[in-house]
């Protein structure tokens, strides 16, 4: 794995705060990360990633915690990674409650299941891409959906919760997803190694159920050697790679559409989930 450090760069580009009303009525905000040249070109369309935060975070978490611009606006800017549109939103409605050290899973799991449920395809999708140019031809689901080939979601830790869920009930909205030090809570919390065979099994089923094939949809997921979410996440893609005819597992990022980082000595931190990041960029759509 090639780690990325910090580097001058000209060629910026911009974040923006959307304002916009969440579930339940809740006001809500997201950063935008508009890549150079955004502004010079009205026409050009722009593939779009849904990055989450992890718990206790914010719309602001990823920016304030690692390099996380100064990456894209890097590897955009040195034509490793075709250009694209990065979106930090919240899964909170109401704000994070955290206790310093101690994790309420009921709360956390409650805020991503209304996120999910009540939020993200119909209330921040359409206020993001009525605003910026994606690939959609308009806000409502059918035209939202229509462009999903150009639209991923990914997070870190509670945000890879998210990242898994967004997979199990939106898949005809997404088709890239960036799993990154978290496992699936669909069948239960922490089910990725509570119950990884049923895990495995039941994302294979969502891709079925919304009439799509293993070409449909591409995994990049990762964690540390040293991270906490390892044991789940481990346990998890271990059970996804035996149901080989659904999740075509390969080492090589371009080829199969399953794929797992393990980094060598790496916690669970900001900083090194955006190195992981950083290894799949390039990836993520392609040309
Ligand atoms: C995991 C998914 C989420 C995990 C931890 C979390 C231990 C969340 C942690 C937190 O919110 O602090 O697989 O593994």
């Amino acid at each position: 794995m090639k780690l990325f450090a910090y580097q001058d760069e000209d060629r910026r580009g911009t974040l923006r705060r959307l304002d916009y009303v969440g579930a339940q009525g809740a006001r809500k905000y997201a950063m935008l990360y508009l890549p150079y040249g955004y502004d010079d070109d009205p026409e050009r369309r722009w593939n779009i990633l849904y990055l989450m935060h992890g718990g206790g975070g914010n719309p602001d978490a990823w920016l304030d915690c690692c390099q996380v611009k100064n990456m894209l606006d890097r590897s955009f800017s040195a034509g490793e990674a075709e250009p694209m549109i990065v979106v930090f939103p919240c899964f909170y409605t109401h704000g994070a409650r955290r206790t310093p050290g101690k994790v309420d899973e009921a709360f956390e799991h409650g805020s991503v299941l209304t996120f999910q449920n009540e939020e993200l395809t119909q209330r921040l999708l359409p206020a993001v891409e009525g605003a910026v140019r994606g690939y959609a031809e308009g806000t409502s689901p059918e035209a939202l959906k229509r462009a999903r080939a150009h639209r991923g979601f990914g997070g870190f830790s509670m945000g890879s919760v998210n990242t898994w869920y967004a997979f199990s009930l939106h898949l005809d909205y997404f088709s890239v997803f960036l799993p990154l030090s978290g496992d699936c809570w669909a069948l239960e919390v922490m089910g990725g190694r509570k119950c990884s065979a049923e895990t495995a099994a039941h994302l294979r089923d969502r891709v079925y159920a919304l009439g799509f094939t293993p070409e449909d949809f591409r995994i990049f997921a990762a964690t540390g050697t040293d991270d906490i979410a390892s044991p789940s996440l481990s346990a998890q893609i271990e059970a996804m790679k035996a149901l080989s005819d659904t999740f075509r597992f390969d080492k090589d990022p371009a080829q199969g559409n399953l794929h797992y980082l393990l980094g060598k000595g790496m916690v669970h931190s900001y900083e090194a989930v955006n190195q992981y990041f950083y290894h799949y960029l390039p990836y993520l759509f392609r040309k």
